[in-house]
């Protein structure tokens, strides 16, 4: 089943950020560094580029993230014309202190206090934008949460006198082209509960980290590598319900607890530092689909093309 999430409230947050880039000086497009490509929003595109608006591209949740997967994306995406990229973590201030003068190298004209640089905070649910905002302004002003949607209403506010931010709301868009992207998203938690379906995206999870990171699989729930090579993605979340005893009525493994299991897990990190998507993963899909009859043909990962002004720019890939 695709996954599709485009409540009310992103449309009326669509048209009122539409509004609000005529008076910005440059975007901070907070993506989740786990699945950077997957979380990027082309409605935030689409916006920026209406204005001619430059952009940071900022990789959140690092201290989440594989730090060699975060280096190639930060490389991926610095080797295109005209996109900025850097990661960092909330959870390391001294890291987030460092936008303020990065986004000025993109609007070296307004650095005055008659002319403040204006900066706009855009991204998916939950990547972090609210808690980006109140670690830069040192006070917790914005409401934060561990779920979709927390924040409903644009807020600006001034940073000093020659810096002003405004968050807002977390935006997806109408239709998700991929199915793995909906799934990558839905298990970051940046899809609301009623739109997705717990067990199909666990067993999406399961099946990646069992490629991907079997020694974490492994580790965390207790099961051998033996064990792991000899199962599959629905298999493991069955091995999770039975190690922790998560049982039915009848002795039947609760499947539903356990993918409920794995999700908190990674979302909590405690599973360790897993990338959902490289930028290899990312261009081997997209040749699956456009392989596909019918099927599109992929943009390769990243947004490549528009000059922008320069900045500079600094690799942290690893964000702890
Ligand atoms: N591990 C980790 N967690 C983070 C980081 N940044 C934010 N978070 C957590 O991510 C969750 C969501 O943060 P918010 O700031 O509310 O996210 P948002 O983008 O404003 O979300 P919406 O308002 O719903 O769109 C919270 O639990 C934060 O503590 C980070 O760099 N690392
Ligand atoms: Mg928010």
């Amino acid at each position: 089943m695709a996954i599709q999430w485009f409540p009310g409230h992103m449309n009326s947050a669509r048209l009122k950020a539409a509004e609000t880039m005529a008076a910005i000086d440059v975007v901070i497009e907070l993506l989740d560094a786990r699945l950077p490509e997957a979380s990027t929003n082309p409605l935030v595109r689409e916006l920026r580029l209406q204005r001619q608006r430059p952009c940071l591209k900022v990789l959140n949740k690092a201290d989440l993230a594989d730090p060699q997967v975060t280096r190639a994306w930060i490389e991926h995406y610095n080797r295109q014309p005209g996109v900025r990229a850097l990661a960092l973590s909330c959870r390391k201030p001294g890291d987030v202190a460092r936008l303020p003068t990065l986004c000025q190298a993109l609007a070296p004209h307004r650095n005055d206090n008659v002319k403040p640089l204006r900066m706009l905070i855009m991204g998916i649910p939950n990547v972090g934008k609210s808690t980006l905002m109140n670690v830069l302004l040192k006070r917790r002003i914005a409401k934060v949460g561990d779920e979709p949607a927390v924040t409903r209403s644009q807020q600006t506010l001034q940073l000093d006198v020659r810096h002003s931010i405004t968050d807002t709301p977390g935006l997806l868009w109408p239709k998700i082209a991929y199915a793995s992207d909906g799934l990558m998203l839905a298990a970051s938690n940046a899809i609301g509960r009623n739109a997705m379906i717990d067990e199909e995206v666990a067993t999406f999870l399961a099946g990646l980290l069992l490629r991907r990171y079997p020694a974490l699989l492994a580790s965390r729930y207790g099961l051998s590598a033996e064990q792991l090579a000899a199962v599959d993605a629905v298999s493991v979340i069955d091995r999770i319900a039975r190690r922790r005893g998560l049982c039915r009525r009848g002795g039947e493994a609760d499947f539903e607890k356990a993918a409920k299991v794995l999700l908190q897990d990674y979302r909590d990190g405690v599973l360790g530092r897993i990338s959902l998507e490289t930028p290899a993963t990312r261009d081997a899909m997209l040749a699956d689909e456009a392989a596909k009859p019918g099927g599109a043909v992929g943009t390769p990962a990243g947004e490549g093309g528009r000059e922008l002004p320069a900045a500079t720019t600094t690799e942290a890939a690893d964000g702890r």
